[in-house]
């Protein structure tokens, strides 16, 4: 297992859309394996691979207090959503930024676990919300995108800013 250094908003390859799982191998266990890994150090309650640098459409999940309940979703498909619920979001890539975002409050997905078996997923609360995170980002998109373009400039220059003072350590 190996921890995986995690892509910072604004880096452009967080823009880049995953493709398809194809081959259920020992690669993409690994890479599953590396992925939790790097979650639950962070500490968060969800990855997408697009913020490791892998462009496939591969997400960890696990909202449990007690590190318990390790969902792997990969090829992912939202098949019904409904209802409408505003939660404080943040993001592993854009580091101590919150704030709240629309989301559909209750989702089923479709999904393929590790070994390529598909499976149903009913999710409420968040659960779902964290679902709906993880797949925006295997699309390019990262919460902030859903805030006022004045908020996106905050947050962008609080990030910038915060680079240049971990430079100068
Ligand atoms: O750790 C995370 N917490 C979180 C809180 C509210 C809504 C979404 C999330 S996902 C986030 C981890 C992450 O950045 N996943 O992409
Ligand atoms: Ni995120």
């Amino acid at each position: 297992m190996a921890l995986l250094p995690i892509l910072e908003y604004p880096d452009p390859r967080l823009k880049k859309i995953a493709t398809p799982v194809t081959a259920f191998d020992s690669a993409i266990k690994r890479l599953v394996d590396d992925m939790a890994e790097t979650m639950y150090a962070a500490p968060g309650i969800g990855l997408a691979a697009t913020q490791v640098d892998v462009h496939k459409r591969v997400i960890v999940i696990d909202v449990s207090q007690d590190k318990s309940d390790l969902k792997v979703i990969i090829n992912p498909e939202i098949v019904a959503a409904s209802g409408q619920a505003v939660g404080e979001e943040g993001c592993l890539s854009v580091p101590e930024i919150y704030d709240r975002v629309p989301r559909a409050e209750r989702v089923t997905l479709q999904a393929q676990d590790a070994s390529g078996t598909p499976y149903t997923l009913e999710a409420d609360g968040l659960l779902a919300v964290c679902i709906q995170h993880e797949m925006d980002h295997l699309q390019g998109k990262v919460f902030v995108e859903y805030l006022s373009s004045l908020k996106q400039m905050r947050v962008k220059s609080k990030l910038k800013k915060r680079a240049r003072e971990h430079r100068a350590d």
